[in-house]
């Protein structure tokens, strides 16, 4: 797995519930969404990680999801193009920080869209959600670059999968071949080869973890799967994601890792 050194954040502003959602679980709480994001962040930190902390910008919502506006590689950073056109526009308070970090940055163009959410890196090999938000043009577009530096790809069709709004909703790579997958795509032939940890579904949001160097962030308040992973042996971090749950967002989105 990539050793991360960094990671970018952006806390949510106090207009963040009126970012999209498609649960029906609630107005989140704009003071417990801070406290939460806090924790993420040490979290983080505790990992090994430096963490940037990008300003609240309340004029986007959706902003403080900052992974759906990249993605990062270790040879390579894309500039996403969201598939929301409230989101659309997010890229251009990342790219700078971007540009700083990587020598290498592509772009995704119209009529290509793609939300990082809707990648899964998985050592030198992407799957790529093809998905109400990233649509097969951007997918396409995307895989081209990944190919331009070695990386291989598989587009994973989702747009049938109801229960998830990105592929990372469902999938999480773990390293060694081991991939955590709601029951959904646990038969689709791109995860054929691989060890699949499948979430109970009445755990399904648990799916969106994160292997940041040795340890797992996992939402907490999903027992089973929890242990599940310390059964394999994983070291895990739980946090509370109820306010990001209520607005669609899981643990990955809520950075950019590098
Ligand atoms: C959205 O609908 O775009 C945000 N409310 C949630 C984005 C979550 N991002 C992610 O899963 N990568």
């Amino acid at each position: 797995m990539t050793t991360f050194t960094r990671a970018i954040v952006r806390p949510p502003g106090p207009h963040f519930s009126d970012g999209l959602t498609t649960v029906d679980l609630g107005t989140p709480s704009y003071e417990r969404a801070l406290q939460q994001h806090a924790a993420y962040c040490t979290a983080l930190r505790s990992c090994g990680l430096e963490v940037e902390v990008l300003p609240i910008d309340d004029s986007f919502p959706d902003s403080t999801f900052v992974e759906d506006t990249a993605i990062l590689t270790d040879r390579c950073a894309v500039i996403a193009r969201p598939g929301a056109d409230s989101r659309r526009d997010e890229v251009a308070l990342i790219e700078q920080e971007l540009r700083s970090n990587f020598r290498e940055v592509r772009s995704i163009e119209e009529p290509g869209t793609v939300d990082g959410g809707d990648i899964c890196e998985a050592g030198s090999h992407f799957f790529i959600g093809v998905s109400g938000r990233t649509n097969e043009a951007g997918a396409k577009q995307l895989a081209d670059i990944l190919a331009d530096y070695g990386y291989t790809s598989d587009l994973v069709d989702i747009r049938n999968v109801k229960t998830i709004l990105h592929l990372k909703s469902g999938v999480a790579y773990l390293g060694e071949k081991q991939l955590v997958v709601i029951d959904e795509l646990a038969s689709l032939p791109q995860f054929h080869g691989y060890e699949l940890i499948q979430v109970h579904p009445s755990e399904n949001y648990a799916a969106n973890c994160v292997v940041v160097n040795e340890q797992v962030l996992i939402a907490a308040g999903f027992p089973s799967f929890h242990e599940q992973l310390d059964r394999c042996g994983f070291k895990t971090i739980c946090l509370e994601m109820s306010e990001f749950q209520k607005m669609d967002g899981g643990l990955s989105c809520l950075s950019l890792r590098f």
